[in-house]
């Protein structure tokens, strides 16, 4: 029998912007997916990406002063390298500026054009730029586009169209035959409703700009980003090859709700046209906020992979995002929730289970797993609560990632009320504290198969202080005759605090290089300077006209609050605030004398855990000052690999 095939895509993420917690939400649930069905002994083929052509990227390259190929690479490399962070286990990462790719989508355009399913014509609608769509009058919310809510603009442009509309029959078919094909069920309705009442063509072509892959049928036109997106698809499993004709239909698309419609209506219809099959399932996720905000460049609150990673470890982060929102509804990311988590449910149950464990084998057992004696009613019991392979596996079917966590939950706290009542500390027969105890080793070597998808790095570690090797699904079966020794390492949770304790660790102070020094357009005293962070570079406003020339600025290294919330001064948006000291009228830029460009400022001694953001309240109540020309706060210098930061006033500055 040949091994059943899983294949599972996430959506291939725009480079237009840097990979964040949306992303990487989409990302850990494929890979959770993933691992578990290789866990079942399936052959997974599991696929990410980045989404390189059309007007928005070609414009952020030119907003970032570069080609598009060379923007396109190095934000491309950003999502590789956030994955790796993450430990996703992808088979391939999929960019839509390889050549395969292309190929593929030409071909693609071809067979739908032979099917007669292409033709020229004019379009003519309200076209909003940064989500590179069209919307009609009646989509439109208070005249703004209904996703970015930006003001859209009228676009007239000759066009080829995809006659979407002649498919509605066959994606009614589609839809009915397969109950599962338009998940979760409860966002069906509104697909089959659009599709029943607004089908209409749809134009496939642009003229107004060049990053993209030229349409084969007429060389003056690209192809419209969705009709070179989708077919990733299949050109990463290598259309029309074997690989193609072994993992095709894919098993699901894992997607945000947002993008439902191009999923689970335009990419099946594009590949009837071309005589393929649909794939088995869209999944649409729900959205994410953040402290119950939208997440948005302009309220400076996004969320990095690698501040999730920093902040609180790889496996704290996948389990935090899974167990607290039930996959497919909205929800909320906040850092408080994942403190109180991570510390209950990771360090004080699981963690704490381990630990106790570890050390009573070492102290009664020599650190070898005992050799069971006879079960107990209790140990039974234990060995019938460890049989949840079923369940977890009906709920991960479902995507239903919180409710398999919470199985799994109900399992380690079965076993922590187990250690508590069983006491093996205080029994005195030998055999029954071996017995209790190789209870515990063979449920914990349970425990690592089940949260491998889940957290793989916390299981390997687990079932290595066991002393034993990762299992697969077939050795979820509670046995009698585990052996080895345990090898006691690191503790696998430490105990999480929300912030720093020190109101200091909020900030995020970082070095930064000024770019170019304008005038501000409306206010006479402002600056409005370009900086750069080594990652990126932003706007500030300053107020520094009337203290410092133009030119004692141009180019230099300067300290900035880079998490301060973005303020908007008469019409430019500051993204952060540069620091400078004031004492007697005079008024200095604090100078990071021997700093690197990007490297964090730190107050001596104080630990450093920079919150998203800091308002300018807080940052107010944080007192800065200066001593023998070195910037204090308190009795700690701010310092940064050069050494202690400089500021050339009087003593008792105050820095703002
Ligand atoms: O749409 N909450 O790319 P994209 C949850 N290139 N998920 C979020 C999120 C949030 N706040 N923000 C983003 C595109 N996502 C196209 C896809 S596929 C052939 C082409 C996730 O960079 C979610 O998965 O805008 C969403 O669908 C995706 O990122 C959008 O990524």
């Amino acid at each position: 029998m040949p091994r059943k095939k899983f294949y599972i895509t996430t959506p291939i993420y725009y480079v237009n912007d840097v990979p964040h917690i949306g992303h990487a939400y989409t990302t850990i649930a494929a890979d959770v997916l993933a691992r578990f069905h290789r866990l079942k002994g399936e052959d997974v083929f599991f696929l990410v990406g980045t989404d390189e052509h059309g007007q928005k990227v070609e414009s952020a390259a030119k907003a970032k002063g570069m080609a598009p190929q060379e923007y396109v690479d190095k934000v491309s490399e950003e999502f590789r390298k956030a994955w790796t962070l993450l430990n996703i286990s992808s088979d391939v990462f999929i960019r839509t500026t390889d050549t395969k790719h292309k190929k593929v989508v030409v071909q693609l355009i071809k067979k739908c054009f032979a099917a007669g399913d292409i033709y020229k014509g004019e379009y003519e609608g309200q076209y909003c730029v940064p989500c590179e769509s069209y919307w009609t009058p009646l989509q439109l919310v208070n005249g703004n586009c209904p996703t970015c809510n930006r003001p859209t603009q009228a676009l007239k442009e000759e066009s080829y169209f995809f006659r979407l509309s002649k498919y509605k029959q066959q994606l009614l078919d589609l839809y009915a035959n397969n109950p599962g094909f338009l998940a979760p069920g409860f966002r069906s309705p509104e697909i089959l409703s659009r599709v029943r009442e607004e089908l209409k063509d749809l134009s496939i072509t642009r003229t107004s700009f060049h990053w993209g892959v030229q349409f084969p049928v007429d060389k003056k036109h690209v192809t419209y980003v969705w009709f070179d997106a989708l077919p990733n698809y299949i050109s990463a499993i290598g259309y029309p090859g074997k690989k193609f004709q072994k993992f095709w239909p894919a098993d699901v698309h894992v997607v945000g709700k947002e993008i439902n419609w191009f999923h689970s209506v335009i990419w099946p219809a594009m590949l009837m046209s071309a005589g393929l099959q649909p794939p088995k399932k869209v999944f649409a996720h729900g959205w994410l906020t953040v402290n119950g905000e939208k997440m948005s460049k302009s309220k400076g609150n996004v969320i990095s992979p690698q501040y999730l990673v920093e902040r609180y470890g790889v496996d704290v982060s996948r389990y935090f995002l899974l167990s607290e929102i039930p996959f497919g509804q909205d929800g909320d990311f906040s850092e408080k929730a994942l403190v109180a988590r991570a510390n209950a449910e990771l360090a004080d149950a699981l963690g704490n289970l381990l630990q106790r464990t570890l050390v009573l084998i070492e102290q009664k057992c020599d650190s070898k797993i005992p050799r069971p004696g006879k079960f107990s009613a209790e140990d039974e019991e234990l060995v019938k609560a460890s049989d949840i392979l079923k369940v977890v596996d009906k709920h991960m079917e479902n995507f239903e990632f919180h409710r398999a966590i919470k199985a799994i939950w109900e399992f380690v706290d079965a076993c922590n009320k187990y250690v508590t009542l069983q006491a093996p500390w205080k029994v005195e027969e030998k055999k029954r504290v071996e017995t209790v105890l190789y209870v515990l080793v063979e449920s914990l070597r349970l425990l690592s198969i089940l949260v491998y998808p889940f957290m793989p790095k916390t299981a390997e570690s687990l079932s290595a202080q066991l002393g034993q090797k990762i299992g697969n699904h077939k050795k979820l079966v509670f046995g009698k005759t585990t052996k080895g020794a345990v090898k006691r390492g690191e503790v696998l949770f430490k105990k999480l605090e929300v912030a720093g304790k020190d109101p200091f660790s909020a900030l995020d102070l970082r070095v930064a290089r000024v770019l170019e020094v304008n005038d501000h357009p409306n206010a006479d005293r402002l600056y409005v300077l370009k900086i750069d962070l080594g990652t990126e570079q932003r706007t500030l406003v300053a107020g520094l006209k009337a203290f410092v020339p133009r030119d004692q600025l141009a180019n230099r290294l300067i300290v900035i609050v880079a998490n301060l919330k973005p303020h908007e001064f008469r019409g430019v948006m500051s993204q952060g605030m540069l620091l400078a000291a004031e004492k007697n009228g005079k008024v200095v830029p604090l100078n990071p004398v021997g700093a690197k460009m990007g490297e964090h400022v730190l107050a001596q001694g104080v630990a450093s855990a920079p919150v998203p953001q800091v308002s300018i309240e807080e940052f107010a109540k944080i007192v800065l000052t200066t001593a023998t020309k070195e910037v204090m706060y308190g009795n700690k210098k701010l310092v940064t690999s050069g050494g202690a930061v400089a500021a050339d006033v009087d003593d008792g500055a105050k820095i703002k």
